[in-house]
């Protein structure tokens, strides 16, 4: 298999922490790439030119995260980061969701305080704020378990990725039980060995 990425994209490292936890990640060979610049080689495997894209062995190309994450979980016998069924499942879906959710508006916020602040601007990085920090509200009244599932990794990886892009807006101080659950889930090696910008 092959995996588009780049270190330090968050939706990227949700499929790293899957493979390594299941024990795959010596069958992925990693093409680092910027989406941004629309390399042709990622665009022959996805039109979006987003990563992450996986190609399989049998040449079948793969996205988004939550598609190839849950592919992942075809290959190979270890225990599945999506529970099959019940509440464990919901709730795992769910927390994916809020993970995804919180990228989604931090990762295009980036690029607009980047870009001079009319008023149509600055209302829509308000509200894309005011999201984050209701989730991040939601998640302290709850906080994932200690496993590790696609719930609990995506939500990582979205306070992994608040640190690394956004160290001017701490989200600790208000939150101590998600900070300590995010403390204690960091020390897992695949979370620790897939810290935004100094791995592969
Ligand atoms: N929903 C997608 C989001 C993927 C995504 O937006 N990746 C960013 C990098 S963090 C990207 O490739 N951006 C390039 C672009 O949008 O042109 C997923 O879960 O994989």
């Amino acid at each position: 298999m092959k995996l588009h990425h780049s270190p330090t994209s968050p939706y990227a490292r949700k499929v790293r922490i899957c493979a390594i936890t299941r024990g795959i990640d010596g069958r992925i060979e990693l093409m680092r790439t910027n989406p941004n610049e629309s390399p042709v080689a990622l665009l022959a495997d996805n039109p979006l030119s987003k990563v992450p894209t996986l190609v399989t062995d049998d040449g079948v190309a793969l996205f988004d995260s939550p598609a190839i994450c849950e592919y992942l979980d075809s290959v190979g016998e270890a225990m599945a980061m999506f529970p099959e069924h019940g509440a464990a499942r919901w709730q795992a879906l769910k927390l994916q969701a809020m993970g995804d959710g919180i990228l989604d508006a931090c990762v295009p916020r980036r690029t607009e305080l980047a870009r001079p602040q009319d008023e149509g601007r600055a209302a829509s990085v308000a509200r894309m704020r005011a999201a984050v920090e209701r989730t991040l509200d939601a998640l302290e009244v709850e906080p994932p378990h200690k496993g590790l599932d696609i719930g609990s990794i995506t939500v990582a990886c979205a306070l992994g990725y608040l640190d690394f892009r956004f160290p001017q807006e701490p989200w600790r101080e208000t939150r101590p039980k998600l900070a300590a659950w995010f403390a204690a889930f960091s020390q897992d090696p695949a979370v620790a060995a897939t810290a935004p910008g100094d791995s592969a």
